[in-house]
């Protein structure tokens, strides 16, 4: 294992140069850039072309990272005063900001999303993940209670937030920045320090983060890069590591079980935000140009890779037929092209594994009965897009609520569209999955709304709208959706332990 000067990595301007060819991807353990000679490729999924070859980290450099959080947590982190922290956070917020075309250009490359998107949402929203917590952070207050004793005397509990220690950071592809620091932020503001694990397929901006903490001042060992994979490599290391005190994964439900059995013998609080099988309802009253709208997006954004997608639409029966064709309209006016061009709304899958998968799911939608609305294969470009993981944008009707492209999460651009008739209907159907992360109900029926909305088996309903987020609010799933909440105090309770003190007066 060798180690790269923090300032002879490079990867700034390379990224700038536009991704592909950001060049190698170093580990960060410690404060130091490391590679290890065991790399693998880091390709775009627009053309196939490498973007980056990535060290991945072996056992010694994780078992390093944790050595090196352990220290850095003990040494520097917990003894420095909250303001101080919060200001360095802030400064890393800056640093996202001062580097954002390295940032755009980076996430656009690894994972072929539409500029636009990743312009207006996932790098401004990494550097918002990171001013919103280190707010929180300063103004934040816990638990105070005064009880009656026995003697008249009384006693005062008070509660305090104590970091757990050193916390594994395990994230997914589809957003990369976005979700990475949705944790990193609140971990580090909580006065924990940090080992990330950014997914295999897009390993740059997790790297780009960690140059903008060195530069900033971060301590060295607060917070760590290991680049790998889940089973056998970083993410098995960290879930299995009785140095993790406390492990946060977001990804595919199948993954979190293996984690959860991983992290069984050490006992770690685990933070679980999962998969799903989204439903949308829309009853007849709707808006209708906004619930075509809104769905078209929550079906389509992001190629469909966002947890919160909806692929199941239940739409009431008077206008099912109205619906499903001006849904149809907006599946064939979606642009794909290069995610830089002006134009562009669907980037390719973000692998050719993947679109395997989702080519899988439309084949298996036709042999299960399914009506092909639109789509339902690949497109024929005649273009240089033909080398990239595109797919056409998918709308199905006609299936069984038991066939499995109702019940499996696909992660591709596609819905089912169902009719149905009664609102107790809607909300049974709605429910029957074995996921629960998000649900959007379509009605201008406020009563109604509200009534729905309860009875929604979901961690997230929206009302007349879409991923519509307050980064304060308690954001997570029930069933294979995942364990606990994340976003604001939630976050905060969340990475740290809760001390009860109680002081005979
Ligand atoms: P994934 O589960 O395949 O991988 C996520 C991360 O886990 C990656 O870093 C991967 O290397 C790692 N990993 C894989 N196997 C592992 C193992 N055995 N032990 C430890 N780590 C392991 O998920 P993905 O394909 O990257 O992301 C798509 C999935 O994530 C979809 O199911 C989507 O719904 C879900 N997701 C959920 C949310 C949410 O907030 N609920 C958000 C985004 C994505
Ligand atoms: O907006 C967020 O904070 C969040 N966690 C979004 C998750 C999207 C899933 O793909």
């Amino acid at each position: 294992m060798a180690a790269g000067p923090n300032s002879e990595t490079g990867m700034a301007t390379r990224a700038r140069e536009a991704a592909p060819g950001i060049g190698e991807l170093p580990n960060y353990v410690g404060g130091r850039f490391e590679v290890t000679g065991s790399l693998f490729d880091d390709v775009t999924p627009v053309s196939g072309a490498v973007v980056s070859r990535v060290h991945e980290a072996d056992s010694a450099l994780v078992d390093a990272a944790v050595h090196a959080a352990r220290g850095a947590f003990e040494s520097a982190w917990r003894p420095m005063p909250t303001a101080k922290r919060c200001a360095l956070l802030h400064k890393v917020a800056d640093g996202i900001e001062a580097r954002f075309d390295d940032f755009l250009a980076a996430e656009v490359a690894d994972t072929g999303k539409p500029a636009s998107i990743a312009r207006q949402i996932d790098i401004p929203r990494g550097a918002a993940n990171f001013r919103l917590f280190a707010n929180l952070m300063e103004t934040a207050g816990t638990d105070c209670f005064e009880m009656d004793t026995p003697d008249g005397r009384g006693a005062l509990n008070y509660s305090v937030r104590e970091p757990h220690g050193v916390v594994g950071v395990i994230a997914p592809w589809n957003l990369p920045l976005l979700l990475l620091t949705w944790k990193v932020a609140p971990a580090l503001a909580s006065g924990n320090t940090v080992i990330a694990k950014p997914s295999e397929e897009t390993p740059v901006t997790a790297t780009l983060l960690a140059e903008v903490m060195d530069a900033v001042g971060v301590p060295p060992g607060v917070f760590n890069v290991v680049h790998g994979f889940g089973p056998n490599s970083a993410g098995e290391w960290l879930s299995r590591h009785p140095g993790i005190d406390a492990l946060t994964f977001t990804g595919e439900s199948r993954t979190g079980a293996a984690i959860m059995k991983a992290a069984a013998d050490t006992v770690k609080p685990l933070s679980f935000e999962l998969g799903g099988k989204n439903a949308a309802v829309v009853f007849a009253d709707a808006d209708f140009d906004a619930a075509i709208e809104g769905t078209a997006r929550s079906v389509f954004a992001n190629c469909g890779q966002v947890c919160l997608c909806s692929e199941r639409v239940y739409v009431e029966r008077p206008i099912f037929e109205r619906f499903v064709a001006a849904l149809k309209a907006q599946a064939e006016a979606l642009v794909p092209a290069d995610p830089w061009a002006n134009d562009c709304t669907l980037g390719p899958l973000i692998s050719a594994e993947h679109r395997t998968k989702v080519l899988g799911y439309y084949d298996l939608a036709k042999n299960e009965g399914a009506e092909v609305v639109t789509g339902g294969g690949v497109q024929d470009f005649g273009d240089a897009r033909d080398a990239g993981c595109y797919v056409q944008p998918t709308i199905w009707t006609g299936l069984p609520d038991s066939a499995r492209t109702v019940r499996e999460e696909v992660f591709g651009p596609v819905c089912h569209v169902a009719p149905f008739d009664s609102e107790d209907e809607a909300i049974a159907r709605a429910n029957d999955s074995d996921y629960g992360l998000a649900t959007a109900i379509w009605t201008r029926d406020l009563s109604r709304a509200h009534r729905v909305a309860r009875r929604i088996e979901a961690g997230i309903c929206w009302v007349n709208c879409w991923f519509l987020r307050d980064l304060r609010t308690p954001f997570g799933g029930v069933k294979l959706s995942g364990i606990g909440r994340e976003g604001g105090l939630h976050s905060l309770n969340f990475y740290a332990e809760q001390k009860n003190i109680c002081v005979k007066l």
